[in-house]
């Protein structure tokens, strides 16, 4: 495989749009509700249920572009720039979570970002919106030795995701898209998830990591997969999900955002991690031409979104 570094860059930035704007339009539907209406799956963007114009990406996306401009203008992972900088961006119609609408609204307000993140929730919020948005730490710092990269991440996250399952999804995230990177060839599934119990052995995800290389071993469909995880809002149910997707179609990175989205549940999300695995790894010669053309492109839309992926790349070779 000889996949340049900035193109995969590029294709992990672009490949979370592409599996956000897929899912969004049926978020929250079970597996059997999309599949009653797309028989054929969905392959296609359809109008977005949220009232945002056709192609146009949520949350997932959004917070991703964010934690990319602050990395870029502060030259490392600075917490109070990331949180600044999810504040700026944060347009409340793009489908946030109820606890992260809350916290990004009170940060906007001037909140203290180091205490912001157990606003609504005693115990830090263990919804997926730390793992979405971590592609970007993943592509500069995801082969970083485990306690470096543990502090990227948190720096990333912690304004808005305190809970160590959110903490730990992201973590793994990050390291997943980082070996994507380096990978000179596919990778194998069973090794590729070996690397990943062994980079944090003692999270509570292992368990859902041992779960998930049995179904993959056994090449268990996605309504097992479904049946396994639930594929809901928090970490732990709709990361393992998202990850599955990029290792069963390794080969085909449309087809495996198409599946991940297609699992039903988180959609949007679980696209959007599937997308920024396999994109890290295949670059952007796979881009469907249809998903391309009509992913939003006014401000912030898709060749802003190519640009920062390429400043990304360009800055992680310095
Ligand atoms: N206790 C109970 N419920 C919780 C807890 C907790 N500790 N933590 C999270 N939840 P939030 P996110 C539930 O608001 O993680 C968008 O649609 C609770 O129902 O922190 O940024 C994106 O596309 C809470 O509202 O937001 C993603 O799908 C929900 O989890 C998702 O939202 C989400 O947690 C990202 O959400
Ligand atoms: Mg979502």
């Amino acid at each position: 495989m000889l996949v340049q570094r900035k193109e995969r860059f590029v294709g992990a930035i672009l490949g979370c749009a592409f599996g956000d704007v897929l899912g969004a339009a049926v978020e929250m539907q079970s597996r059997q509700e999309i599949l009653l209406q797309h028989p054929q799956l969905v392959r296609d963007f359809l109008p977005s249920q949220q009232g945002l114009g056709f192609g146009c990406y949520t949350d997932d996306t959004e917070m991703t572009l964010a934690l990319a401009r602050s990395i870029l203008r502060k030259k490392e992972v600075d917490g109070a720039d990331c949180a600044a900088a999810y504040a700026e961006t944060f347009t409340p119609e793009r489908g946030y979570g109820r606890s992260a609408v809350q916290v990004l609204t009170a940060l906007q307000q001037g909140a203290d970002w180091l205490s912001s993140g157990n606003m609504l929730f005693a115990d830090g919020s263990f919804g997926n919106g730390a793992v979405m948005r971590i592609a970007p730490i993943g592509l500069l710092y995801g082969l970083l030795d485990h306690q470096q990269l543990y502090q990227k991440v948190k720096l990333a996250v912690w304004m808005t995701h305190t809970h160590p399952e959110a903490i730990d999804a992201a973590l793994l995230q990050a390291r997943a898209i980082g070996l994507m990177l380096a990978a000179d060839e596919l990778p194998d599934a069973q090794g590729f998830l070996e690397k990943l119990f062994c980079f944090v052995p003692e999270s509570t995800l292992n368990v859902k990591l041992q779960g998930l290389a049995l179904l993959l071993n056994r090449f268990a469909t996605a309504d097992e997969v479904v049946a396994e995880f639930g594929c809901g809002v928090r970490s732990a149910d709709s990361w393992p999900p998202a990850l599955w997707a990029a290792l069963r179609f390794i080969d085909d990175p449309e087809e495996a955002i198409v599946q991940a989205v297609n699992l039903g549940g988180d959609t949007d999300t679980i696209g959007a991690m599937t997308g920024a695995l396999v994109g890290a790894l295949h670059g952007d010669q796979w881009f469907p031409t249809r998903w391309y053309e009509q992913l939003e492109n006014g401000t912030a839309g898709r060749d802003e979104l190519i640009e920062v992926a390429e400043r990304l790349a360009e800055f992680s070779a310095c």
